[in-house]
């Protein structure tokens, strides 16, 4: 029989405005092909579809939308790209991607909006396929600042970027159970972040033969075996 050929393993780099995330995926993208392993970018939001168009217009402030309605459009987008994300994972991909679920999370309830807690922002992401590792780039309010300051999209000023922190601290802790999220000092040189990034993606470059996990099928396992819950 022949033997069954590992999938590519999903993985997400996570992190504030500013972060270097874009670079470093960018970076990523070509130690893989160094090394002669198929991979694919993808990036949210994904600005190109129709739903990302309407995204990318309430971003740089050209509509208003109704704070519900766009946190329900991130997590459309993310959706209507998913079944394209698992066939090349199938395919034997690794897929790298800039930001998402996570984002969709940290950014939604960072707003503090009656009615959108962090279980609201969670909801519609369950059931994505979920990476099989996220590192979140952890940069100092100071390192943003010294790397030009923010851009001028709604959510980039330094309130805003503080409570997405912390949200994403909150999220760090429920994924952590060692070995599915990381986060890595983005304050360090360039090149010692991707050879950090490297290092934890190394497992995970030959692709593994587990099946593809659903967001956030074992985290609500373990909330379901812990005693806080009944
Ligand atoms: N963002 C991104 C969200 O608010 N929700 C999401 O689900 C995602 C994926 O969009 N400030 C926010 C975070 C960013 C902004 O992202 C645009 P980028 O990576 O700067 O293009
Ligand atoms: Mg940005």
């Amino acid at each position: 029989m022949p033997e069954r050929k590992p999938r590519g393993a999903f993985i997400v780099v996570e992190g504030l405005d500013r972060s270097g995330k874009s670079t470093q995926v960018a970076l990523l993208e070509q130690r893989f092909k160094a090394e002669g392993r198929p991979v694919r970018l993808a990036k949210f939001p994904d600005r190109a579809t129709p739903i990302g168009k309407m995204i990318d217009a309430y971003l740089r402030s050209q509509s208003e939308m109704d704070d519900h309605a766009v946190h329900l459009l991130f997590s459309a987008n993310r959706w209507e790209l998913a079944q394209s994300i698992i066939d090349s994972l199938n395919a034997g991909t690794t897929v790298i991607c800039d930001r998402y679920a996570f984002s969709g999370i940290a950014f939604s309830a960072a707003k503090n909006k009656p009615g959108m807690s962090y279980e609201w922002c969670r909801a519609p992401d369950i059931g994505l396929p979920a990476p099989d590792l996220t590192l979140f780039l952890d940069v100092s309010p100071e390192k943003a600042r010294e790397r030009g300051g923010f851009g001028a999209e709604r959510y980039e000023n330094a309130d805003m970027q503080e409570r997405v922190q912390h949200v994403f601290e909150r999220i760090g802790v429920e994924m952590g159970d060692g070995s599915r999220w990381f986060a890595v000092d983005a304050d360090q040189e360039q090149g010692a972040v991707t050879d950090e990034l490297w290092m934890r993606i190394q497992p995970h470059a030959q692709g593994t033969e587990r099946p593809i996990q659903r967001l956030w099928e074992e985290l609500d396992e373990r909330v379901r075996n812990s005693h806080l819950y009944i």
